[in-house]
């Protein structure tokens, strides 16, 4: 089941536009039943990891290839994803089914020291992260300087779902070099505090309970990056959802907006 699902998610990746080439991975926190279900083998090679994760120590991790195609994935998952244990210390990784030929994606850190963040965070309840390069959100980066809290008064103020669907807010980040330890330890950083986090000029790392819900994240914000660009093209943003009325969705929904995201004025944004 998490392996049909990771390859839905790899096919809607690279139909949405957001999968160009190589881009964007995938990783799944499996849990214990999940193995049942996998042609696990013995295990290869022990691999080093440059930062140690103790906090994922013994669990089994089903991860997209570095290099594959998000197109490609669903025909021929044993070469474009696998499985990894952990070892008891949490400091080596072994492949345990899939990886044919190939080794886990580039991204690797970050997801390893984004799990072990968002698995104490969330209870253990969320599983999936996913990368991935949509490209409104990344457009966004270019027309001006954000940071978290200007970037979620726009998005939320865009379309009423927003502050729904990533009521967490999205976390910007400035730019840091793709599959670096230094992009892990930042995205770790802002993940103890949001569940999905914009890359500058690069994409979005996303942390859910479901890939589906994963996926769901990303697409509600690059449709509020989408209705900026539209609205762009009729002449500008002059209107949107005021904090009022973005907390008031919230409320009826039980949802509580990230804190010091919306302020005590009443107006719309300046945007
Ligand atoms: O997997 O998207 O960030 C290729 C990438 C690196
Ligand atoms: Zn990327």
């Amino acid at each position: 089941m998490y392996l049909d699902d990771l390859l839905l998610v790899a096919d809607e990746l690279a139909r949405a536009g957001w999968a160009e080439a190589n881009a964007g991975n995938v990783s799944v926190r499996l849990p214990d039943e999940a193995l049942a279900e996998l042609p696990l083998g013995p295990g290869g090679p022990w691999t080093p990891l440059a930062r140690p994760v103790p906090e994922l120590a013994g669990e089994h991790m089903l991860v997209t290839a570095r290099g594959c195609q998000m197109r490609l994935v669903s025909r021929r998952p044993q070469r474009d994803c696998g499985v990894l244990e952990l070892s008891g210390d949490g400091a080596a990784w072994r492949v345990r089914w899939g990886l044919e030929g190939t080794t886990p994606t580039s991204e690797l850190p970050s997801h390893l020291l984004s799990h072990a963040v968002r698995k104490a965070r969330s209870g253990g309840a969320e599983r999936v992260i996913l990368h991935t390069h949509p490209p409104a959100l990344i457009a966004l980066c270019h027309v001006r300087a954000w940071d978290t809290r200007s970037l979620n008064q726009l998005l939320w103020s865009l379309h009423p779902e927003g502050v729904c669907l990533f009521p967490g807010a999205l976390a910007y980040l400035p730019f840091a070099i793709p599959g670096s330890v230094e992009i892990a330890e930042q995205t770790c950083a802002a993940f103890a505090e949001h569940a999905m986090v914009l890359w500058e000029y690069h994409g979005v790392f996303a942390s859910a309970p479901t890939a589906d819900a994963a996926f769901g994240m990303v697409q509600a914000a690059e449709k509020a990056a989408v209705i900026y660009r539209d609205a762009c093209a009729m002449g500008g943003v002059r209107r949107g959802l005021s904090p009022a009325q973005i907390r008031q969705v919230a409320a009826s929904l039980g949802i509580t907006p990230a804190p010091g995201i919306l302020g005590e004025e009443d107006g719309s944004h300046a945007v």
